[in-house]
């Protein structure tokens, strides 16, 4: 049964002051979505708010509890002893997704004309052409209700002691094969489809909504999206903001049936070679829901190459630049290509129903049980923190094995999970893995010793100035590290010999979704390689990749700084003590402005938000601005409506132009329109992330904890 079909969407005391109760409200004419058109073009976007149904006893505080997984792998031996035995399923390496012709698109055709970008009738403010770049590649996703299964193998039912249970509707601990979870998969998979681009050739994505049909008729649980929404934003991208997934610009997101073309351009930042990256990923950004919309499956990968340093074919001597990174490229002569010996590794912890602990967070749940939903994905929407898995998966399963060649590889990672962070460790082990269970990871490599180190020679902003021998780092969530791993030496120089075995281990104990701990020997196996044979390797790793741009600090120094201190709630409520409220709650502008009001008065000393500030947060007044519609809201709305068609170009061009104040008459004559409009008035409904954010974000780190509404 679809709880959320049949209870429509149901909010609570957060959400309603978040979404401006009192106008919800006194206002139900408004609250019916409107149908659904899977062509309705050259029409605003509706001025709409979710259907309301209130459930008696939502909102409030989470019950943060957490269910015990089944054991993978896991049996009880003769002696009653529980043992457990993995890393047997194969590591699925995605072969890069493969393109449509841009004709595939039938009635609704990709393409600049104005009101072609969406079903909701915006258009491109820039195309291809105008960067003397060629036709997109055009690359159809849709977003599908499917089934996953994060292991081949069968799951002892243990309790929260690592005992073996007899689960709910059961009359036995035999271990049993998991059911499917249900996911919303791009194009049906977790994760999902991989897009290989390359630098000077954009890709069109069409990304279409079928997430209201169901046909095999699966259990949708009680987290992701009620009503089915989705927003991809590409992560990191260098994107125009109708193609950016950008919550303010498309507050409706899209509904089933609706579609949108994300065009992304493969155009660094500038046209300067030096803000060229290598590995982003797009995820779903429908605000509120992101967190669960990204655990519910909705990632997609996308490596991305440039022709002249790091064209992903180590083969190739003809170009004097290439870099001869580890990579084998096959064209597919379509556009696409796949590239051997380069592979992503997206982790992702998750955690399945024991079918006894109860449900509750500020979406959904009255502290009920699901037995039914045994076996299948659980997740819960803390609102101070972040979720976290005692089942670690690479890829979409859970402890996976690599046969390798004896050679170098590059290794593409990324934290795809939704708060846990991890410290990665090559190891070697002599007593190979131990069942651990009602421990986190469900494995321990007790004996691990390091055997290998790693060269990273990228993070989320692109290729580093130099590489870096690590012997670990860490991965937090939605971040990216790239490093190239030699399997033919271990690090005292001895050579390997097929049929070694090393591990890919987690050191960091991260128990919920708050401080993590690289200090307990704590040392879960995710990912096994096994040595093979010898292969060639004209791969190079040389001692210079990629220059980073120069900061100018005399310009830092103009610009405003700010203070911000971060605090827990202590004995404050829930409502109160969730950060990302306290923004969304109040006027932006007005959370700004006292943001500011709370700056550091002398160099040195900060002031904290008092307690008088802390009130007036608190007070309702502060969520229910006075005149009505909370100021978002009719900023939401007024922006739209008033601009059903927008002009090309009209809106600002990528965060890295903005991010770059000394070198803005520089970029910017590229788009000259959003030049005069940038001079104009900055920032814009629909653009509002202030200036500070978007140069944090330019610059290499991004910190993205997927348990926060809307990252
Ligand atoms: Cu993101």
């Amino acid at each position: 049964m679809d709880k959320n079909k049949k209870y429509g969407l149901r909010i609570n005391r957060r959400d309603l002051l978040k979404w401006g109760g009192a106008v919800l409200v006194g206002s139900g004419a408004n609250l019916t979505p409107r149908p659904v058109f899977s062509d309705d073009t050259q029409t605003a976007p509706p001025c709409e708010v979710p259907e309301v149904v209130f459930e008696p006893c939502s909102g409030g505080d989470a019950i943060e509890v957490y269910p015990t997984s089944p054991l993978i792998g896991g049996y009880v031996d003769g002696a009653g002893v529980v043992r457990g035995s993995v890393f047997t399923d194969p590591l699925i390496v995605p072969p890069a997704l493969r393109p449509v012709p841009i004709s595939a698109f039938g009635s609704n055709p990709a393409g600049p004309a104005i009101g072609w970008q969406s079903s909701l009738g915006t258009t491109h403010q820039i195309w291809t052409s105008d960067l003397r770049l060629p036709d997109p590649i055009c690359y159809r996703i849709q977003l599908l209700v499917r089934q996953h299964y994060f292991t081949s193998l069968k799951a002892l039912p243990i309790d929260a002691t690592g005992n073996p249970t007899i689960p709910p509707r059961s009359t036995n601990w035999n271990p049993r094969y998991l059911p499917g979870s249900t996911i919303y998969g791009f194009n049906g998979t977790f994760p999902g489809p991989m897009i290989n681009a390359l630098y000077g050739y954009p890709v069109l994505v069409r990304f279409e909504n079928h997430l209201n049909e169901n046909p095999f008729n699966l259990d949708r649980n009680d987290f992701g999206d009620p009503l089915y929404r989705f927003l991809t934003h590409l992560h990191n991208g260098h994107t125009a903001p109708e193609s950016d997934g950008n919550p303010h610009a498309t507050p409706t997101g899209f509904r089933p049936g609706q579609y949108t073309d994300n065009l992304y351009l493969n155009y660094p930042a500038g046209n300067d070679d030096r803000e060229k990256q290598a590995f982003l990923w797009f995820h779903d950004h429908y605000e509120g829901h992101t967190g669960a919309n990204v655990y519910k499956g909705l990632v997609g990968l996308y490596p991305i190459y440039d022709p002249k340093l790091d064209p992903g074919n180590e083969n190739d001597t003809s170009n004097p630049y290439n870099l001869r990174l580890p990579g084998v490229r096959t064209d597919n002569g379509d556009g696409s290509f796949d590239v051997a010996y380069d592979i992503p590794l997206a982790f992702y912890d998750c955690r399945l129903d024991d079918g006894v602990t109860q449900h509750k967070d500020f979406h959904n749940g009255c502290g009920e049980t699901h037995p039914e939903w045994w076996g299948q994905t659980y997740f819960r929407h803390f609102p101070d923190h972040g979720f976290v898995g005692d089942i670690f998966t690479v890829n979409g399963k859970a402890y996976p094995v690599l046969e390798v060649k004896r050679r170098k590889y590059r290794f593409r990672l990324l934290d795809a999970s939704i708060a846990r962070a991890y410290k990665f460790v090559l190891m070697s082990s002599t007593g190979g893995p131990k069942v651990a269970p009602g421990v986190q990871g469900q494995y321990q490599l007790p004996d691990g010793q390091q055997s290998m180190r790693f060269t990273q020679i990228a993070s989320e902003g692109g290729l580093l100035p130099f590489p870096i021998v690590r012997d670990s780092f860490e991965l937090w969530p939605s971040r990216r590290k790239e490093v190239v791993i030699d399997f033919t030496r271990y690090m005292d120089g001895s050579p390997t010999t097929k049929g070694d075995e090393v591990y890919l281990v987690d050191i960091l104990e991260m128990p919920d979704g708050r401080k993590p701990d690289d200090s307990s020997g704590y040392r879960v196996p995710v990912l096994k390689f096994v040595i093979g044979d010898l292969a060639a390797d004209n791969s190079r790793v040389p001692d210079k990749l990629r220059d980073l741009p120069p900061i100018d600090f005399t310009t830092i120094d103009s610009l405003p700084h700010k203070s911000f201190e971060l605090q827990r709630g202590g004995g404050l409520d829930n409502f109160f003590a969730d950060p990302v409220s306290r923004i969304r709650v109040v006027d932006q502008r007005q959370a700004v402005q006292r943001v500011h009001a709370a700056r550091v008065p002398a160099a040195g000393k900060t002031r904290s938000v008092d307690g008088q500030e802390r009130r007036r947060r608190l007070d309702p007044s502060d969520a229910l601005p006075s005149g009505g519609a909370p100021d978002h809201q009719k900023e939401w709305c007024g922006h739209h409506s008033g601009q059903a068609v927008r002009p090309r170009r009209r809106l600002r061009q990528g965060r890295h132009d903005l991010a770059r104040p000394g070198r803005r008459g520089r970029d910017l004559p590229e788009f000259p329109n959003v030049h005069r409009q940038l001079r104009g008035a900055l920032p814009q409904p629909g653009a509002r992330r202030s200036l500070d954010d978007v140069r944090l974000e330019a610059r290499r780190p991004e910190r993205h904890n997927l348990a926060v509404d809307n990252p």
